[in-house]
């Protein structure tokens, strides 16, 4: 399913981007401050989103695993939740209080519709996979064109990153970093997921000036850095390690679609199943 669920990525992007642009009752308005919660895949979405509203000049935002939701007072909860039965989301917007809710899902008939104040549903992206992939992206998609940070062109990118081939000889590599700046580091934290789960692969992910200060000493031939952001001070160091190195030029949400294509094709010449993962269920239920 996985490989199908990220070629639908472009079609599902328009989708997203429509409702965000349509501004969905329930995100936040500009000035006020949010938190913004999800684990695994929708914790990364989170940051990325969390990241480039603060960018945007719209507001304090922090992004939080689920668990870790600090008992401090916000004006706005924004939950990101594909399956809507997470256990931490949903006890965190059981003790939101009188803090107005809204959850992003795929699935809008499960518990978490019970406990935000708003449900935004992406039906459309929900997916058979336990890997997250489409769900993920388009989420942040609506997120971006409510902001009105999302290219005209994003959609169209998603196809070029699906058309792109990956870095040659990425597939034989033995490590794997992905390294980010900015709202980009929760799309380098995501891709080093997607490749854990589908690949079971050794990956890491660091905001790119951190991984100077000793990340770096595990580089070397064998081993892959795929840059988000964050490469212009960093390219001459990370190539004295001899690491292939992977730069973007097109949008970095377009770009994790290669990692997803990555990770899929790392666990097949692995010789695992991407649609059955190890250890991981399609949610995480207490
Ligand atoms: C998120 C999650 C991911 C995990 C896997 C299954 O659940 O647990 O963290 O990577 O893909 O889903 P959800 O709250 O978004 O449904």
């Amino acid at each position: 399913y996985v490989l199908r669920e990220i070629a639908d990525q472009p079609a599902c992007w328009r989708r997203a981007l429509d409702l965000g642009a349509a501004n969905p009752a329930g995100l936040p308005e500009a000035g006020e401050r949010v938190a913004v919660i999800g684990c695994g895949t929708s914790l990364y979405m989170a940051q990325a989103y969390a990241a480039l509203r603060e960018r945007s000049g719209q507001g304090e935002t922090d992004a939080f695993p689920a668990s870790e939701l600090p008992a401090r007072r916000y004006d706005r909860l924004v939950a990101i939740t594909r399956s809507g039965t997470t256990t931490e989301v949903l006890r965190a917007l059981g003790a939101a209080g009188d803090v107005p809710t809204v959850a992003i899902t795929a699935d809008p008939e499960t518990p978490v519709t019970g406990l935000a104040g708003t449900v935004i549903a992406l039906e459309f992206a929900d997916e058979r996979s336990v890997v997250q992939t489409r769900f993920a992206t388009s989420g942040l998609a609506l997120l971006r064109a409510h902001l009105g940070e999302a290219p005209a062109d994003l959609a169209v990118q998603a196809e070029t990153a699906l058309a792109t081939p990956l870095p040659e000889g990425a597939v034989s590599r033995r490590q794997f970093t992905f390294l980010g700046g900015g709202w980009t580091n929760g799309l380098a934290r995501e891709a080093a997921l997607k490749l854990r789960e589908a690949a079971l692969a050794w990956s890491e992910a660091y905001p790119a000036m951190e991984y100077r200060h000793g990340p770096i000493s595990i580089a070397d031939e064998n081993s892959l850095v795929w840059f988000f952001g964050g490469e212009e001070e960093l390219l001459d160091d990370v190539a004295r390690t001899g690491a292939l190195i992977t730069v973007t030029a097109l949008d970095p949400m377009a770009d994790l679609i290669r990692a997803q294509r990555l990770a899929v094709e790392l666990a097949r010449s692995r010789g695992l199943d991407p649609d059955n993962p190890r250890n991981l269920t399609r949610s995480v239920i207490l």
